[in-house]
């Protein structure tokens, strides 16, 4: 009997988690397939990850935490967000097959995610470090009926949703760096890159890429005084998934908040994790830096940075250094 099912453990395992038909089974181990079902029963008796698939036969369970299609609709609880998936294994960008969609017309709440990315990219084509199956590499495309200018303070809500879901999936207590990073003990978790399609008078979409650090055990070198993950910071494995439905909820409600309220009603909740608000810090932007005291951000979603004459500058769009 434990010579049979060590043989059945073998084939499985030469199998790589793929499936092996019972009907293979039974040939191989000299027995019917109802004996090959028992001595199954029997195994996951004893704890084996086994799984017994309709028509396709047996398996070893995958361990990996995966985020695909089924793992991100079962339980997800937001009703447009995440209704259409597109889910791949690798691509170079999520960002970029995004967009890709979007021209070919999907629809408004489409989810783009991938287990690893080739050519991740950060704003202004900086690279992105997308490793397979430990982080979420993601974007979601919106279709609000909105003019181009509302589309900014799309980062901010999802930096929003972002923090939220990693508070409550994590147990960790992240900051927003403005706009587009989120941080935990000062070290970075967290990009986003909202991109735009857009009319002159109407955005036909925004694509928000969000790039999350999970469950990442150690960065390359460069990476290393800058970067962590939901891992290191809490100490926990986080299922993946969980996290993505959780930002997917909350980003379809804050949307619809924006769209009827504005920023307004969201930027306390915005402030509550922000990081910036009260120090002193430079504003790297295209056009040069600025430093002074960041005193706020608009209404509008925009930095409000106060100099030493006390003179009060916008800022639309910066690295900001703390
Ligand atoms: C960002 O850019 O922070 C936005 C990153 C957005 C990535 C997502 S993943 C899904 C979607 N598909 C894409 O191709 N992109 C989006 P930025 O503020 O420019 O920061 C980029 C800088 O962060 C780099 O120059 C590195 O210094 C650093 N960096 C790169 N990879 C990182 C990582 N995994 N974790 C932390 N920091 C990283």
């Amino acid at each position: 009997q434990t010579s049979t099912r060590k043989k059945i453990l073998e084939l499985l395992t030469e199998a790589g988690g793929g499936f092996v038909s019972g009907e293979l089974l039974a040939k191989k181990l000299n027995c019917s397939r109802a004996a090959v079902w028992k001595h199954m029963e029997e195994l996951r008796k004893e704890g084996f990850e086994l799984e017994a698939v309709r028509k396709k036969g047996y398996r070893i369970k995958s361990t990996e935490d995966k985020v695909t299609e089924n793992e991100i609709q079962y339980g997800l609880e937001a009703k447009r967000l995440g209704k259409t998936v597109y889910y791949k294994e690798t691509v170079d960008s999520t960002q970029k097959l995004a967009h890709r969609l979007v021209q070919e017309g999907c629809p408004g709440g489409t989810l783009v995610i991938a287990e690893e990315q080739t050519g991740g990219r950060g704003r202004l084509q900086r690279a992105w470090y997308s490793p397979k199956y430990t982080g979420i590499w993601m974007s979601v495309v919106l279709r609000p009926d909105l003019p181009p200018q509302w589309a900014p303070p799309f980062t901010l809500i999802a930096a929003v949703a972002v923090a939220q879901a990693i508070e409550e999936t994590a147990g960790v207590h992240p900051e927003i760096k403005w706009p587009n990073d989120i941080l935990i003990g000062g070290k970075k978790c967290t990009g986003i890159l909202t991109e735009l399609q857009a009319d002159t008078d109407q955005i036909q979409a925004v694509i928000i890429g969000i790039g999350i650090n999970v469950n990442e055990t150690e960065f390359p070198d460069e990476l290393k005084p800058i970067a962590t993950s939901l891992l290191i910071e809490s100490g926990r494995k986080i299922k993946r998934a969980l996290l993505v439905q959780r930002i997917l909820e909350r980003l379809e409600k804050y949307e619809k908040i924006y769209i009827e309220n504005g920023f307004a009603p969201l930027k306390l909740l915005w402030e509550s994790y922000a990081a910036v608000i009260g120090k002193n810090i430079t504003a790297h932007t295209l056009k040069g830096d600025i430093s002074g005291k960041a005193i706020g951000i608009t209404d509008e979603g925009v930095l409000q940075l106060e100099g030493e004459d006390g003179k009060i500058h916008s800022i639309y769009s910066a690295d900001i250094e703390i």
